[in-house]
């Protein structure tokens, strides 16, 4: 990693999304990437049917959740001291790990994800928490790249509706009017990452190419943020329509 802290900061503050380039070195790409294959293969059948979405075929996996939980080196990965020292001051406090999870996009059936606030899931207050989304594969604008609204993240929660998508259960009432060509895309090398804010807006296509896109997402909040009832309501209703996340 090669990064400013400054810069970074400044960033992150004004447009509520950052890249980094390099965030993970080619090796340890390589590493999780074998990690995840071992985990699937191997582990997965004997967790609870939280700890993974499957796409429309009912096999591929779309998303693994709580690695944090199930899996030592994840767990491992996400408490990393240099990973948590970057983020803490965008977090604006003591970071802690809440989540390690996938978004795996696999090719030509990889579901796309709607518009949405991350803060709709998490329910925190104030809204310190933001996700690490490492590129294990190359993102591409073919591929199903995540696309971010600048800015978004400074005008607080927006009304949310259930949105029946497996996987990402709570949406937007009405999407953003900003064209795709305004936003900020999320095209990625194997071990770049981007950061975002969890007000920040985002949404991706589905993967129609033969080239996976897959994502390792590391969550995190300041040790200061509190659950507000109302978001956790509202999120509970939409997760009770389509499990499990
Ligand atoms: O990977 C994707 O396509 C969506 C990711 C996402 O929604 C997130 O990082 O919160």
């Amino acid at each position: 990693m090669n990064i400013q802290p400054e810069q970074l900061l400044a960033d992150y503050e004004r447009d509520g999304v950052v890249r980094l380039r390099q965030f993970l070195s080619a090796e340890e790409v390589a590493a999780v990437r074998a990690e995840l294959n071992r985990y699937i293969h191997d582990d997965l059948a004997s967790k609870p049917l939280n700890a993974r979405t499957l796409e429309k075929d009912e096999k591929t996996v779309r998303n693994l959740w709580r690695l944090e939980e199930h899996n030592d080196f994840f767990r491992a990965l996400g408490e990393r001291a240099d990973i948590k020292a970057l983020i803490a001051p965008l977090v604006h406090g003591e970071p802690v790990l809440v989540g390690v999870e996938t978004f795996n996009k696999p090719a030509r059936i990889g579901s796309g994800v709607p518009y949405h606030q991350d803060n709709a899931y998490f329910c925190q207050t104030p809204p310190d928490m933001l996700t690490v989304w490492i590129a294990i594969d190359a993102v591409t604008e073919a591929n199903g790249p995540v696309f971010f609204v600048k800015g978004s993240h400074k005008g607080g929660m927006l009304p949310t509706r259930p949105s029946g998508v497996r996987g990402n259960s709570i949406g937007m009432t009405e999407t953003p009017d900003v064209p795709l060509s305004d936003q900020f895309c999320g095209l990625l090398e194997p071990g770049d990452a981007t950061i975002h804010q969890c007000e920040t807006v985002h949404h991706s296509a589905p993967n129609t190419t033969d080239h996976s896109r897959l994502g390792l997402l590391l969550v995190y909040r300041g040790s200061h943020t509190q659950t507000d009832p109302a978001l956790r309501a509202a999120y509970t209703a939409a997760v009770s329509a389509t499990p499990p996340a």
